[in-house]
């Protein structure tokens, strides 16, 4: 039978861990706020929703004749809310019923949130300054309020140096090996940007690059060692090059039909990413694991409360 994770350790998340959390979220906003950016309500259960590139365990609810999905991520409601308004940003709750594995990587629940915003008619550059500038802003402000704990906390706290660095995909994978994000944030002093990610390794709706091999994506990588922060990219937002793209990857056509429809009927071009809120937590402070960076937290392979 599946253990139930201690409630002690479920609440035992450190209060300045908390305060540090509730802050960058506030400054966050604010931030994307003066950039112009709505904040939208998060879509919880959706009948279409992120296939992923890696698999789950199913987490849906039967309704009436049909189902709902727990969501994943809100691409599709990002992209479809760029009709409205061409800057948007959400808490979004995401629900990823990962294998019991995962928990080794300190960076996975089952149940997180992510900062995930998207921009109309941008580049997958626009995105990248956009975060950079965002995190450097938010870093300092952190430091300003929670210096004495974070001295405590974090020896390597400082405030991300603008630009990031541009690491290419497969030219890393090409000298360092399959182990190569690992090795790379590892050695990094500072975040960095993997770019040109290849068609293979992610999802259908990043845009692909005219090399037809890689995407115009990117993810946000931590240093010493923290690994992944964030994904996102340039999307793609035209009908047959939709269809192309989920033939080669082996999507499930049925399921995301109401989203065909409407990208039939036409959505903008846009690009955005999405910064997981707990994994940013956990790198201001200095944290073992994403179970320490909030109230609650899902570990893969237990229940809890
Ligand atoms: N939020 C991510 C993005 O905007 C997608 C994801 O979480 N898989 O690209």
């Amino acid at each position: 039978m599946t253990e139930l994770r201690s409630v002690e350790k479920s609440v035992k998340v450190k209060r300045e861990v908390l305060e540090v959390s509730s802050e960058l979220m506030s400054l966050m906003g604010q931030f994307l706020r003066q950039k112009g950016f709505i904040e939208i309500l998060p879509v919880i259960i959706s009948p279409i929703t992120d296939p992923l590139n890696h698999s789950v365990f199913n987490a849906s609810i039967e309704y009436y004749d049909g189902q709902y999905s727990l969501t994943k991520s809100m691409i599709f409601h990002k992209q479809l809310a760029m009709r409205i308004h061409p800057k948007i940003f959400s808490f979004s709750p995401n629900v990823r019923l990962e294998t019991q594995e995962k928990r080794k990587s300190g960076r996975h629940l089952i149940e997180f949130t992510q900062l995930d915003l998207e921009m109309r008619g941008a580049t997958r550059e626009d995105v990248m300054l956009l975060v950079e500038e965002m995190l450097a802003h938010t870093f300092a402000m952190v430091k300003e309020k929670f210096e004495s704990f974070l001295k405590d906390a974090n020896p390597h706290f400082s405030i991300p140096k603008t630009p990031f660095k541009h690491v290419k995909y497969l030219e890393a994978l090409k000298e360092y090996g399959d182990e190569f994000e690992s090795v790379l944030s590892e050695q990094a002093l500072e975040p960095f940007w993997l770019i040109d990610i290849p068609i293979d390794e992610r999802e259908f709706y990043d845009k692909l690059d005219d090399n037809e091999k890689t995407l115009k994506d990117m993810d946000l990588m931590y240093p010493y060692g923290f690994n992944e922060a964030s994904s996102g990219g340039e999307r793609e937002f035209e009908y047959e090059q939709i269809i192309d793209r989920m033939k080669h990857k082996g999507n499930d056509f049925e399921s995301m039909k109401w989203y065909l429809e409407e990208v039939k009927k036409g959505i903008p071009s846009s690009a955005g990413c999405g910064i997981g809120i707990e994994r940013l937590t956990r790198f201001i402070c200095n944290l073992s694991s994403v179970e320490e960076a909030r109230l609650f937290a899902k570990v893969p392979g237990e229940l809890s409360i």
